[in-house]
């Protein structure tokens, strides 16, 4: 963390390679139109609070218009084109982001806040990993164990959040297309700028017009594509809370639906770990993107007789952690996305200050401008406590002790979420122990956020239904069910 008071000082050169327009139409059609009403929103830096352009607002009309540009283009051209040909532009697509990868880059850490090394070392390449491996799938579905000839759904109605504007926008956009099927994507309200130069991306590839249609907006916009009939497939990236809403207007329609939501990951230490690497990975599970992250390690659970070393190298080593700038490469954690998401955070930490947990931050000042919040970890945290129950979404821990592997695994599973979980332990025995009883869709052992494309990534419990990614992904964008045994 920089010790000195944090002075904002934009880099030009790496602003100057993303040419920003002052307003987005939406993207229906394989064209850049303006809504029926006419209305926009500002779409603001958080790390600047400085308007960085100005978005259409999509009615009902605009999500119909859209979904009729889709259906068309599935019927015409989408639906028929063969495998192949299909695959040959998510190849085309995927090229394109490698080309254009520093620009994304750049648009994404101004639009979202994060540091432009996550956006440029990690998002990004696994955007564009995303697209090449889905392109691969797109000739060789027969193979996939969803029967001889697997049908795609139609068309897919996809909301996705603004942690990882363009990494969901990929999650959901390859998979669907790969299968065969059309899209229409509502990106976030705080986030639409990445998605609307994928739609530029989209153009440049050529693209059949309809494929691909972006509709920015906020919540109302992505009702209505969830609610409109000709939506044959509803996936949803998200808060639990609108999960559930989602999932109760689609019940009793025919459309599938997808769903990953929220998450309260357990990072459990034993006291056989390799601490420095463990250490580091806390600190990655909790502060990379600010914790805003639906895996992120926001319970740690340290076994109590290495609690008091863990504590100390975890102070040591938060006090290097540079906050500021999301374009300065040297960077460690990014503004917070929105306001709105600050008060939540701030107010959660304040809730743990009042039910008893020990709060701490290293030194460290912030800007007076734009969303901050330092990275903080709570100690002397029970399970009855919010900050340990509900997710925060920020950089904040709760520190937990345990004595036993059973009682670790208790606690780990002492939430009504089951995205993700951390095991830290020399034995492999251990590791595959713990993993047999964590309830959770991802267990990571001795490395926390870790992605791939080929993996299947999705939740348990409260934290949705569903996987995307690898091949089980693929199963949501196509009519048969699950994935044949033997596969
Ligand atoms: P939400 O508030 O749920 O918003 C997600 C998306 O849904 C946004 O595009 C939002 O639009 C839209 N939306 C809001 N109300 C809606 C409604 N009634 N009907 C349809 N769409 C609606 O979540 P968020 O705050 O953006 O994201 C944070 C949450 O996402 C966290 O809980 C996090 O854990 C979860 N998340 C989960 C995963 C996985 S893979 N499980 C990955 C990333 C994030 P606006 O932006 O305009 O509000």
């Amino acid at each position: 963390m920089s010790a000195g008071k944090f002075e904002y000082a934009p880099a030009p050169e790496s602003r100057s390679v993303v040419d920003l327009r002052s307003s987005y139409g939406l993207f229906v059609g394989g064209e850049f139109v303006p809504t029926v009403d006419g209305r926009m929103f500002k779409t603001v830096s958080p790390a600047t609070e400085e308007v960085l352009a100005e978005v259409t607002e999509a009615g009902a009309e605009d999500v119909d218009r859209a979904v009729r540009a889709a259906r068309t283009a599935y019927d015409s051209v989408w639906g028929p084109m063969s495998g192949r040909d299909r695959g040959k532009f998510l190849f085309r697509i995927a090229r394109l982001i490698q080309e254009r990868a520093r620009e994304l880059a750049v648009l994404e850490s101004l639009d979202n806040g994060k540091p432009i090394r996550e956006s440029r070392d990690v998002d990004i390449p696994l955007v564009a990993a995303h697209f090449f491996y889905y392109a691969g799938w797109a000739d060789k579905l027969e193979y996939a164990g969803f029967g001889a000839d697997p049908r795609p759904v139609g068309v897919a109605g996809q909301v996705i959040p603004w942690n990882f504007p363009l990494l969901m926008l990929a999650w959901k956009i390859a998979p669907a297309l790969a299968c065969g099927n059309t899209v229409v994507l509502k990106p976030a309200e705080t986030t639409p700028l990445t998605a609307l130069l994928f739609a530029e991306i989209c153009q440049q590839a050529d693209l059949p017009p309809g494929v691909v249609n972006i509709v920015t907006g906020a919540g109302a916009t992505g009702q209505a594509i969830v609610e409109h009939e000709g939506v044959d497939k509803v996936a949803f990236t998200g808060s639990t809370e609108v999960g559930k809403a989602i999932a109760r207007s689609v019940a009793g329609t025919p459309k599938k639906v997808t769903l990953e939501l929220g998450g309260k990951a357990a990072n459990v230490v034993f006291d056989d770990a390799p601490l420095d690497q463990a250490v580091e990975g806390i600190v990655n599970g909790i502060f990379f993107n600010q914790g805003h992250v639906c895996c992120a390690g926001s319970r740690l659970l340290v076994q109590e007789n290495v609690y008091d070393e863990v504590l100390d190298r975890l102070k040591r080593r938060m006090a290097t952690l540079r906050v500021g700038d999301p374009l300065d490469k040297n960077t460690d954690v990014g503004a917070i996305n929105s306001a709105e998401q600050l008060r939540r955070i701030a107010t959660l930490s304040e809730v743990g200050e009042a039910e008893g947990a020990e709060r701490w931050s290293a030194p460290c000042e912030l800007p007076d401008r734009g969303y901050w919040f330092a990275p903080t970890i709570f100690t002397g945290v029970t399970q009855a406590h919010r900050i340990a129950r509900e997710e925060i979404f920020g950089p904040v821990l709760s520190i937990l002790t345990f004595r036993t592997p059973a009682e670790a695994v208790e606690k780990a599973n002492n939430t009504p979420y089951g995205l993700s979980a951390g095991v830290w332990t020399e034995k492999g025995s251990r590791i595959l122990w713990m993993a047999d009883r964590l309830r959770a869709g991802v267990v990571w052992a001795n490395t926390f956020n870790r992605f791939d494309p080929t993996s299947p990534f999705g939740g348990y419990k409260e934290s949705g239904h569903g996987r995307e990614g690898g091949r089980h992904g693929l199963a949501a964008y196509l009519q048969a069910g699950h994935p044949k045994a033997g596969h």
